[in-house]
């Protein structure tokens, strides 16, 4: 499959094609992850620029100024890729803590709306609250892939192995794939 081939196959793809159907899910939902500045954002401005096919390279997804520091993407959004297919930029962390590892999980699930700026907790109570206090979007009909930005400028050094293999591990329970 060429570029042009392999384009027109992803903008025509639809979850019903297959042999059984939808089986209830009515869109692709590829769910970006990563530490912060390791390129989610520039993915989704580059998949856009591809899918669009437009002659200027637009930033729909605001990627990192070079200077400044932490974390650049705030809120979680979701961009259309296709009709059927949707990526959502969520908030990169910076150390994988046991509640910023939560916060994911809870992104993951789509327990937290998409839309709303994330605010990491500190404590299990807060955790606990904003779950509850979210309007709980399940979002059953959505088909959650997981996708885990990596930038190659970084070492994978051993702690940060250990905690990305447990939440890649993780991903693949809650979600059957990778
Ligand atoms: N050389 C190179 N630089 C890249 C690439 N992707 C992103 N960058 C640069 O890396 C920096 C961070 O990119 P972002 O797309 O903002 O990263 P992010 O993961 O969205 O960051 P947060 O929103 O802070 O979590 C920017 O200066 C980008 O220009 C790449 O593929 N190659
Ligand atoms: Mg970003």
């Amino acid at each position: 499959m060429d570029n042009a081939e392999l384009r027109k196959y992803i903008l025509n793809f639809s979850l019903g094609d297959g042999p059984h159907g939808n089986q209830g899910y009515n869109r692709v939902l590829l769910q970006l992850f990563g530490y912060a500045g390791h390129g989610k954002s520039s993915f989704i401005n580059s998949c856009k620029y591809i899918i669009d096919d437009r002659e200027e390279f637009i930033e729909h997804a605001e990627p990192e100024n070079i200077q400044s520091k932490g974390g650049k993407t705030m809120i979680r959004k979701a961009y259309d890729l296709t009709q059927n297919i949707t990526i959502v930029d969520n908030r990169g962390f910076c150390t994988m803590k046991s509640f910023e590892r939560a916060e994911m999980y809870a992104q993951l699930g789509n327990f937290i709306p998409i839309g709303e700026e994330v605010i990491w907790t500190d404590n299990y109570t807060s955790m606990m609250n904003k779950l509850e206090d979210a309007e709980l979007n399940l979002n059953y009909p959505d088909f959650i892939v997981p996708i885990l930005i990596y930038s190659a400028d970084y070492d994978l050094k051993d702690p940060q192995r250990e905690e990305l293999k447990t939440f890649l591990e993780n991903c693949v329970i809650m979600t059957g794939k990778i």
